[in-house]
């Protein structure tokens, strides 16, 4: 029998019940100090049927902040407040790996320790806002970060896979999407240093490559995610040359023998229109287990695990209106739509577009 979305999996040391993944889901409600809490426990609970969860996207330090409302995995409350969540999900027999993010330039003086600018690769200014306390506020031109002060990043990835561990997950997923800080190392439209971290893919892909060593050496490589995405627009991302570059990073993860590598197959967010990419020879330089994300439905998620495109599916926006997404799915129930308003907190309380979604 061929494998569809409700077959099982193991992504390396992972074993999953189903191949469909709840999508790391940035939402803007952890307590104060970036801490979870019972509602974020109540969250991920109530979707703790999916074969694997990851978390929405978690600063790795008080310097990875770019938004209100995350939540951390650097310091003891926030582990004890990430345990909630762990155990909450393992007792419902569901599996979880936490989203271990830097933003990078997409953060602004007042998310950040003593209103300090944000950091980059290059001292190149994003075109849009940035979501801050005070509202939207435009972006600031970052500060470059010198070569002596990457290790300590690095550093920052491994500590907070410590904590990660601590904490009770199943693994990590190293957040290298979406225009933050691995993949405004990766893509030349925001990388222009001329050091060992710039220019040839090597030199761009070589932050990601020593977070991953970093990461892996805490935690094992068979309990270790990575998300790209080639293409996506949003956060003012671009490259030249999107399939070779992304063609060589797949080709440097091989060896690493990774859990899974999660792939954001197009643009996001309203970021704009993706340049023109080749999932499906990207896909095949990949010799591992592989996640596929993006307006996947049903059918599209059973035809790609059932002609090897991929080995997992993750889905974002149904998830969060649909906390029993995979008996949906199995029912071909109807599902609840999201609402947008919502998505990043609510001016209506913690629980509203949150936990207050119905099952069937
Ligand atoms: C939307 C709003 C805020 C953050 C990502 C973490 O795109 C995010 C994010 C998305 O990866």
């Amino acid at each position: 029998m061929t494998d569809d979305l409700f077959s099982s999996g193991q992504l390396g040391s992972i074993a999953i019940d189903n191949r469909i993944v709840m999508a790391p889901l940035t939402r803007n409600r952890a307590g104060e100090g970036g801490v979870p809490h019972a509602v974020n426990a109540c969250y991920y609970e109530q979707r703790a049927s999916a074969g694997l969860i990851v978390t929405e996207a978690t600063p790795i330090s008080a310097m990875a902040h770019g938004y209100p409302g995350l939540p951390g995995i650097y310091t003891d409350a926030q582990v004890a407040g990430w345990q909630l969540v762990t155990d909450a999900v393992h007792a419902k027999g569901g599996k979880i790996v936490i989203q271990l993010w830097h933003v990078g330039r997409i953060s602004h003086p007042s998310l950040l320790p003593n209103n300090v600018l944000p950091v980059a690769p290059s001292a190149i200014k994003p075109a849009g806002q940035a979501f801050t306390y005070e509202g939207m506020q435009d972006y600031v031109t970052p500060r470059a970060l010198q070569v002596e002060e990457l290790p300590a990043i690095v550093d920052d990835y491994a500590y907070a896979t410590k904590c990660a561990i601590q904490a009770g997950f199943d693994g990590v997923e190293i957040h290298a999407a979406n225009g933050y800080l691995l993949d405004q190392f990766l893509r030349d439209g925001s990388n222009q240093r001329t050091d060992d971290y710039g220019g040839s893919y090597e030199n761009r892909s070589r932050l990601l490559i020593e977070v991953i060593e970093a990461v892996t050496s805490v935690i094992g490589a068979d309990k270790t995610g990575v998300r790209l995405s080639p293409v996506n627009p949003f956060n003012d991302m671009k490259d030249s040359q999107p399939q070779e570059m992304f063609d060589y990073v797949a080709s440097a993860l091989n060896p690493f023998d990774l859990a899974y590598l999660h792939v954001v197959e197009g643009g996001i967010h309203g970021g704009g229109k993706a340049d023109p990419f080749d999932f499906a020879s990207f896909r095949q330089r990949y010799k591992g287990q592989y996640m596929a994300n993006l307006g996947y439905d049903k059918a599209r998620g059973n035809t790609v695990i059932a002609n090897g495109h991929a080995d997992c599916v993750a889905y974002g926006v149904p998830f969060i209106a649909n906390p029993d997404l995979v008996a949906r799915f199995a029912q071909n129930a109807p599902l609840n739509e999201a609402d947008p308003n919502t998505f990043y907190g609510s001016a209506e309380g913690v629980e509203k577009g949150y936990t207050d979604y119905p099952a069937l």
